[in-house]
């Protein structure tokens, strides 16, 4: 199992945060995401096998927020 901070941009409350959550937790190979408002991150864990960090960072810019590669 491999680990990645993803940096977030445009989440505004709680409810954003619930919202990146579930949308990282529904992708296959991701096992956990931990999901910070106030640090604009989420530090997920994956099966490096079955997932790469480009399809998260599109799966958050499909939920609304940006996931710009630069941390
Ligand atoms: Mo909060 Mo976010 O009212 O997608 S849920 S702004």
């Amino acid at each position: 199992m491999s680990e990645v901070t993803i940096k977030i941009e445009g989440m505004s409350c709680n409810g954003c945060v619930r919202n990146v959550t579930k949308a990282l937790e529904a992708l296959p190979g991701v096992t956990g995401a931990k999901v910070s408002l106030e640090q604009a991150c989420a530090v997920v864990q994956y099966d490096p096998a079955a997932i790469d960090e480009a399809v998260m960072r599109q799966a958050v810019e499909d939920a609304g927020f940006d996931a710009p590669l630069d941390l």
